[in-house]
């Protein structure tokens, strides 16, 4: 498993939080995603295998947030 931080900006509460934590916890390939509003970033555990970053990315942008590279 791997391990990556992911900056998430537009984030303003924590209904935010827990949809972008849905979103990345959807994904197949994802193991646990930990959201931070203050820190605008997430931490996600992932299998490289079946994932990516930047599918995580888009995931993020799709639900109306930014993912900044
Ligand atoms: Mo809070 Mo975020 O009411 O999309 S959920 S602003």
């Amino acid at each position: 498993m791997d391990e990556v931080t992911i900056k998430v900006e537009g984030m303003t509460c924590g209904g935010c939080v827990r949809s972008v934590t849905g979103v990345l916890k959807g994904l197949p390939g994802v193991e646990d995603a930990q959201v931070s509003l203050e820190a605008r970033e997430a931490r996600v555990s992932f299998d490289p295998a079946r994932v990516t970053v930047d599918s995580m990315r888009a995931a993020v942008e799709n639900a109306g947030f930014d993912a900044p590279a």
